[in-house]
């Protein structure tokens, strides 16, 4: 077999069914093997960014290893975006580079970028294959390091001549890296400590991030089951929402920056904080030295490296967050302690009076000509798919709107909300979606979207064309890089620096110049009807929904502050809270 059609056997081998990708000369070979094959299905992005987060999304919404594949030089460059946001998310992916041929490396040849240098820091592992031998091995490593311990991308790297070459094939075991063994099974001592404290404690929340969702639906069912025996309140960041079911009483929405004001005085004045599958990034801690002052904090992670790197903590438990739920609640029973009822009540009762201060209301005016309010259209697309008893797959974009979507789409399921939490990056969302819709072929998937973003990647309609994914593009279209100029207003004494859109396509037409179809909501009594209408389209459709212009995205916890200085709204009106 030549090396491409080794490398599309060991993929089959593992599983691949789907490789998002874009050709070049430096992976011809490959394109031919692909072209030949019938086993993997390549769908092709019209941008090696956009492979990438597809291949993101088609991971996060499934549970396996998203796939993507690149040519040399530009292809692989175009690829670090996506590599860094599934490292900073803790995504699995692969992504499979060209390389010139290896008597060129170093030559400056035509199209040859320094691949593993430029991806090392923003990879979990990377690797050149300079021996033809090695090829096979080599992808079932990339494979097993990508999946396994804390998720991540790992990029292989395939000079042209490797892939020409005739490499003698069999199928093998992955063998694994003597220095790379994750602890899965967490101390039982720890689990123990950690059990005692939760049933000493007279204020405790649960903290939960993407680690509950990467570990997989068993561990969202055990958070589900340890959160009900301990009548526990349960927190979430933007990456953990749906690993606890939004509807329930014992969930206080997300935390942090835009968190609710429920969650973020709770964890506040908590005194046994449980983090599962968290790492305390900058948006959710604030000040990390007014960060749940007086709490006794527990926090497992299976990334030994996330212990004490923010704050430090009292009971550290190392582990697959999964096991570390079950045992946890293995546990709870066997410990002759009980939880102090009184107490636990006296917190829920502090805890309905934050919740009472209703800290997502907003004011939408129902007449008919009237503007429509951002919240208010995220929340109508909610009900109305709901409605539909439908659950739909979301991606979002980066901005407020992303921030409105955890706010005002409540996500009952794992799996279900696809964003870009760690690195921020806009462009991600539209083919997020792609890569979704491909997983779940009948699923309804809407990307939410702002108009700054969705120009980031908007070839990817093209995409969307071309496979007929009946996806939805839901665009909040408020003229504004709505976040930037957010900060502006709040920080910057109001200069708009360059986050107007002083010019901006028809999307209607843009979408009908893709073959896709396009619909706009411009005042309030067309909200409803158009999304009920893009709802009822079997095929894709971009939605322009123009909004409020100037809206803010509240609560917020100025960066830096500490969580008891949420802003509920603009300081002007006097909304500050004091501790
Ligand atoms: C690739 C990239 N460049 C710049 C930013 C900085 N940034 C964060 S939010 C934002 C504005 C997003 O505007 P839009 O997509 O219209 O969403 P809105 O905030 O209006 O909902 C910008 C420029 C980013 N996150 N990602």
């Amino acid at each position: 077999m030549t090396g491409a059609e080794v490398l599309l056997q060991v993929l089959a081998d593992l599983g691949v069914e789907v490789i998002f990708g874009y050709p070049g000369g430096a992976v011809l070979p490959i394109y031919d093997a692909i072209f030949q094959q019938g086993k993997i299905r390549h769908i092709l992005t019209r941008h090696e960014q956009a492979a990438v987060h597809a291949a993101e999304a088609y991971a996060r919404s499934t549970g396996k290893i998203g796939v993507a594949l690149v040519t040399s030089g530009p292809g692989a460059t175009n690829t670090v975006t996506g590599l860094v946001d599934a490292l900073m998310d803790s995504i699995p992916i692969v992504c499979i580079s060209g390389q010139v041929f290896s008597n060129l490396i170093g030559n400056d040849a035509f199209q040859e970028a320094d691949t593993v240098g430029i991806t090392r820091a923003a990879t979990k592992f990377n690797y050149l294959v300079k021996e033809k031998e090695k090829l096979a091995d080599k992808i079932r490593e990339a494979f097993y390091i990508a999946g396994s311990g804390r998720p991540g991308p790992v990029l292989v790297d395939i000079p042209k001549d490797l892939q020409l070459a005739q490499i003698p094939y069999s199928k093998k075991e992955t063998k694994i890296h003597p220095s790379y063994k994750p602890v899965t099974e967490p101390s039982h001592q720890a689990i123990k400590d950690a059990v005692k404290a939760m049933k000493k404690a007279k204020r405790p929340i649960f903290y939960t991030g993407g680690g509950i969702i990467n570990s997989g639906p068993h561990a969202s069912e055990g958070l589900r089951e340890l959160v009900k025996i301990s009548g526990f309140p349960c927190t979430s960041t933007l990456m953990g929402l749906g690993a606890y079911p939004a509807s329930d009483k014992q969930f206080l929405g997300m935390l942090g920056m835009h968190g609710t004001y429920e969650a973020n005085l709770a964890t506040h004045g908590c005194d046994v904080l449980i983090a599962l599958g968290a790492r305390f990034d900058d948006r959710v801690t604030g000040s990390v030295k007014d960060f749940s002052p007086n709490a006794l904090k527990i926090h497992a992670d299976i990334d030994p490296s996330q212990i004490n790197k923010i704050i430090l903590v009292d009971i550290p438990i190392i582990g697959d967050v999964a096991r570390t739920i079950e045992l946890m609640i293995e546990e709870w029973d066997k410990q002759p302690i009980s939880v102090d009822q009184d107490a636990l009540k006296e917190w829920w009762d502090q805890i309905e009076q934050w919740r009472g201060v209703d800290c997502l209301k907003y004011q939408q005016d129902m007449q008919a000509g009237e503007v429509i309010k951002p919240q208010h259209a995220i929340r109508r697309l909610s009900e109305l798919v709901r409605a539909k008893g439908k659950e739909a797959y979301i991606s979002t974009e980066v901005g407020q709107h992303q921030m409105w979507t955890a706010q005002y789409f409540p996500f009952e399921s794992p799996n279900h909300f696809m964003t870009s939490g760690g690195l921020g990056t806009m462009g991600y969302g539209l083919p997020a979606a792609v890569g979704i819709q491909i997983a779940h072929p009948d699923a309804l998937v809407i990307d939410i979207a702002g108009e700054a973003s969705t120009m980031m990647n908007i070839q990817e309609l093209a995409t969307i064309k071309q496979y007929r994914l009946p996806l939805k593009v839901f665009i909040l279209n408020n003229r504004y890089m709505g976040m930037v100029r957010q900060w502006q207003e709040l920080i910057h004494g109001g200069r708009y620096s360059e986050s107007y859109s002083e010019s901006l396509p028809d999307f209607v037409k843009l979408a009908e110049s893709f073959g896709i179809k396009g619909m706009r909501a411009r005042t309030i009594d067309e909200l409803d009807i158009m999304v009920n209408a893009m709802l009822d389209e079997p095929g894709p459709v971009v939605m322009e929904i123009q909004v409020e212009r100037e809206e803010n995205c509240f609560p917020m916890i100025p960066a830096g502050a500490p969580h008891n200085q949420i802003l509920l709204g603009p300081v002007k009106e006097k909304t500050k809270i004091a501790s």
